[in-house]
């Protein structure tokens, strides 16, 4: 099922790897000029504007953006006990791993008389998008919410889009994952004017105040993604998502029932996700393929994982050896690897661009997705060169905190002086020789 490219004898290029297993690509720029009037609307004219949205976008009109907290309760209430029995457990696992993320201050003597403290601050209100529709993800309000909260920040809105379902109510269980996160602050309003009511703020239909973030995370459409470039800077905000994607570097050891099971857990998100076997042996490839003709047919989702699968963004790479498997591998960055081969934990630790890096044969990326306490928002399409998924760091400013005694300014006030003069900008200098006025020019 998996189209085939051999490497065995040569190691690729990027170039050659880029083509070899090119990225779904989605253009956001497109959409630009479509959500541009929206954008505005909800700028000048607030919840107003985001209701005839609703109405044209989303068939439902709510009557309050805001959901009233004892809607959140009851959504909780009716959730499936094994449900929030199964989201209790991955927050308080994610919590654990977040929590170990916090950041100290630290204060750096740079001379006697002169510290520098990088002081670690979090963002003080956040928005987060929960999308609706085909990708209602609790789990991912769980990845977004719990980093935010161990960083500290102080204020959280959830946004969601309404439901006509659900009587212009967002899914009830965003609702209940809200609740079990102790978020209580949720609006029902989607797409791009979602992302405008959180930068620009409103007041709601009962004369509420909804105030404006400072940072907007969360996965969405193409033009969630377009609202939140075009806002960008007014509020800060996460990385673009791509498609999902997995990438599996195995030798002959790994089994090949699990490694098809794994390229189609991710091959179920979207037509466009990328699934990658990357590995040593033909038999395990060919055992593979059969297991991926098995598989794919009794399970669920089976025509967009076949569309996914047999998609030009995925594929099996053959290698003549680990070594260029870990080379192959890195130059993909991809957002998930999983490493099964012999030593797993060894060759992971040569793997250096990866959004995560999953190790051995019992940490299947789907843990990731869930249960394992890592984060799985990841960085996509290669973007794992140069960049993390989402942490408590994405929600902390670090502020650095200049402190110099007269005696330290005076000591480097010549050098200041010097480079302030080489880059013409002498009134530089006079900042501060003025604080030295019998000083000759603070020249000692
Ligand atoms: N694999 C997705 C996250 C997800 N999986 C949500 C299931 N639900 C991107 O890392
Ligand atoms: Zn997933």
């Amino acid at each position: 099922m998996l189209t085939r490219t051999d490497l065995r004898g040569r190691v690729p290029s990027p170039a050659e790897l880029r083509a070899t297993l090119p990225r779904a690509e989605v253009d956001v720029d497109a959409v630009l000029h479509q959500v541009r009037p929206v954008v505005e609307a909800v700028r000048d004219r607030g919840v107003p504007a985001v209701l005839e949205l609703a109405e044209r976008f989303d068939r439902v009109r709510p009557s309050a953006v805001r959901v009233p907290r004892e809607t959140l309760r009851a959504a909780l209430d009716n959730l499936a006990p094994a449900v929030r029995e199964a989201l209790t457990e991955s927050i308080v696992r994610a919590r654990k791993v977040h929590v170990d993320q916090r950041r100290t201050d630290v204060t750096t003597r740079v001379v006697p008389g002169g510290t520098v403290t990088e002081r670690w601050v979090p963002v003080a209100r956040v928005g987060l998008y929960a999308p609706g529709g085909l990708a209602v993800y609790p789990s991912s309000v769980v990845m977004n919410v719990v980093p935010a909260q161990a960083a500290g920040v102080s204020s959280l809105v959830v946004c969601s889009p309404p439901q006509v379902e659900y009587g212009g109510l967002p899914h009830p269980t965003i609702l209940a994952a809200c609740a079990l996160l102790e978020v209580d602050e949720v609006w029902a309003v989607g797409g791009a004017q979602a992302v405008a009511l959180l930068a620009y703020g409103g007041t709601d239909t009962d004369g509420a105040e909804l105030a404006p973030v400072d940072m907007v995370t969360g996965p969405g459409n193409i033009y969630v993604t377009a609202a939140k470039r075009l806002l960008r800077g007014l509020i800060g905000i996460d990385s673009e998502a791509g498609p999902t994607e997995i990438a599996v570097l195995a030798d002959d050891t790994a089994d090949s029932v699990h490694v098809a099971a794994d390229l189609i857990s991710q091959a179920e998100h979207d037509t466009l996700a990328a699934s990658v076997l990357v590995t040593t042996s033909t038999e395990l490839a060919d055992a593979v393929d059969a297991e991926l003709e098995r598989q794919v047919a009794r399970t669920k989702h089976t025509e967009r994982i076949r569309t996914a699968l047999t998609g030009p963004q995925s594929g099996c790479v053959l290698v003549s050896a680990v070594d260029d498997g870990v080379r192959v591998v890195n130059a993909y960055a991809a957002e998930h690897l999983e490493i099964q081969t012999r030593d797993a934990r060894e060759v992971a630790g040569r793997i250096h661009s990866a959004g995560a890096i999953f190790v051995g044969p019992y940490a299947p990326v789907s843990l990731g997705d869930y249960c394992a306490g890592s984060n799985h928002v990841l960085p996509t399409g290669g973007c794992a060169r140069h960049s993390s998924g989402l942490s408590v760091q994405t929600f902390l400013r670090g502020i650095h905190v200049v402190e110099y005694t007269a005696e330290a300014l005076a000591d480097v006030a010549p050098k200041v002086v010097a480079l302030a003069e080489a880059e013409d900008l002498p009134a530089h200098g006079q900042a501060v020789s003025a604080r030295f006025p019998g000083d000759d020019g603070a020249a000692r």
